[in-house]
């Protein structure tokens, strides 16, 4: 390793030995937390039913930047280059719409068979899989899904998620590991609906019907994701945040657990403020990392307030292990696997920054009523030199120090993406 990433290593053990943090043991603890790469910055949330199949459901990319993967081939090939510098335990995050079939296979008819090469690719890999059904991009999802006043939508709707469910338990097979399933609807209404009872009511019994359906699955966890509107149903959302919370804890099943998108609540509310309150009733949840600028725009993640907000959380909370981090994001207006790369790490980064917090230390002061100390040392511990940690571990990873993987990655646009 080149010697000042190992002196700067150094010097940042020992000043965290004097504030009582161990580098190396939480360096071990960062790198075995599972972060899973959802696949849809690849393509533009397009997925291979269609080629430039149109995005519906309220979410959209902007930005054409050349060289989106078209094809599963290309799509995985992306993804090995973004595994590389992206240091950690990783899952890959798929959608149903990234199904692979010569024919086409409607969303009631997916079978395990149509994501065989994703389990071949992931086993090869050693990467967990998770997986969402789609329910938007797809004539049957203008009016709602799930929620959908249509009986024969609905039933559409419920056949997709029962066989997701039995997708995900494939993968929790094939690679031994659980498989996350989330289910975001983008059901909801331009206008404000008189009645706003009946399509909860709806929405709530198709859930209970895929769960009913599948009980005998194991193996996988179910992430409920709330939203407040989506583009063109600005005034209603049928899966709001009261519906969702609602949803999960009345529930109370061990593999139910509630999804919470940082883009996903007023400009004001943040997620890393709301996990003390779902904790307190919940075993697990499941996070979907993203940057909202002004509303829901999926921004690449940065490392910055919030995301660093919400893994101090998680780490002061003790609640790492039963988190299930995923990053959720499309940008297509810079390079795809730059973008990928960039918010990964950011992820990540914010996970090793809260990790090599003292938090003891502060619980100490907050215990003995010394809140005066409790601010000082919190401001404090914010300019530790964490970059020094960071880049060794990518170093010990074989991940890239710093910028290096720019270099490979402009590479590689050079000699793949612009020739797409
Ligand atoms: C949409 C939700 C949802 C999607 C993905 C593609 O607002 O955040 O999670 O981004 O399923
Ligand atoms: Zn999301």
């Amino acid at each position: 390793m080149d010697e000042k990433i190992l002196k700067g290593y150094e010097f940042a053990k020992d000043y965290y030995k004097s504030i009582g943090v161990d580098v190396d043991k939480e360096i071990e603890i960062c790198d075995s937390t599972p972060i899973s790469i959802h696949c849809w910055q690849g393509d533009d949330v397009n997925g291979f039913e269609k080629k430039d199949g149109a995005l519906s459901g309220g979410i959209q990319t902007t930005g054409n930047y050349p060289g989106k993967a078209r094809d599963p081939e290309e799509l995985r090939a992306d993804l090995d280059v973004v595994l590389k510098h992206f240091p950690g335990e990783k899952k890959i995050n798929i959608h149903a719409s990234y199904l692979e079939s010569d024919s086409f296979v409607d969303r009631n008819e997916i079978e395990p068979e149509h994501f065989k090469k994703w389990a071949d690719w992931a086993v090869e890999r050693g990467l967990g899989i998770d997986f969402n059904p789609t329910y938007f991009s797809h004539p049957l999802s203008d009016n709602g899904t799930l929620s959908s006043k249509d009986e024969k939508v609905r039933q559409f709707w419920i056949e997709h998620g029962i066989r997701c469910r039995r997708i995900g338990d494939y993968f929790a097979k094939r690679t031994g590991k659980t498989c996350v399933i989330n289910h975001w609807t983008p059901d909801g209404d331009k206008e404000f609906p008189i009645d706003t009872l009946s399509p909860r009511l709806r929405l709530k019994d198709s859930y209970d019907k895929i769960f009913a359906a599948t009980e005998d699955v194991t193996g996988v966890m179910d992430g409920i994701e709330s939203k407040v509107f989506g583009i063109g149903l600005e005034s209603y959302t049928v899966g709001s945040h009261e519906f969702c919370m609602g949803y999960v804890m009345k529930k109370n099943s061990d593999h139910i657990m509630l999804t919470l998108d940082c883009g996903h609540y007023h400009p004001t509310e943040v997620v890393s403020a709301k996990l003390g309150a779902v904790y307190a009733f919940a075993d697990h949840c499941l996070l979907h990392v993203s940057r909202p600028v002004r509303w829901d725009s999926d921004h690449v993640v940065c490392y910055d307030d919030e995301v660093k907000a919400i893994m101090d959380e998680l780490v002061r909370l003790g609640k790492v292990k039963e988190t299930y981090i995923a990053t959720d994001y499309f940008d297509a207006s810079i390079n795809r696997v730059a973008a990928w790369i960039i918010g990964l790490r950011n992820t990540r980064k914010a996970l090793l920054n809260a990790l090599l917090t003292p938090v003891e230390s502060l619980k100490k002061c907050e215990r003995e009523g010394d809140v005066t100390l409790r601010l000082a040392l919190s401001q404090e511990y914010k300019t530790a030199p964490i970059g020094l940690v960071w880049d060794y571990y990518c170093a010990l990873k074989d991940a890239g120090v710093g910028t290096e993987w720019i270099d490979e990655v402009k590479k590689y646009e050079k000699e793949v993406l612009s020739k797409r």
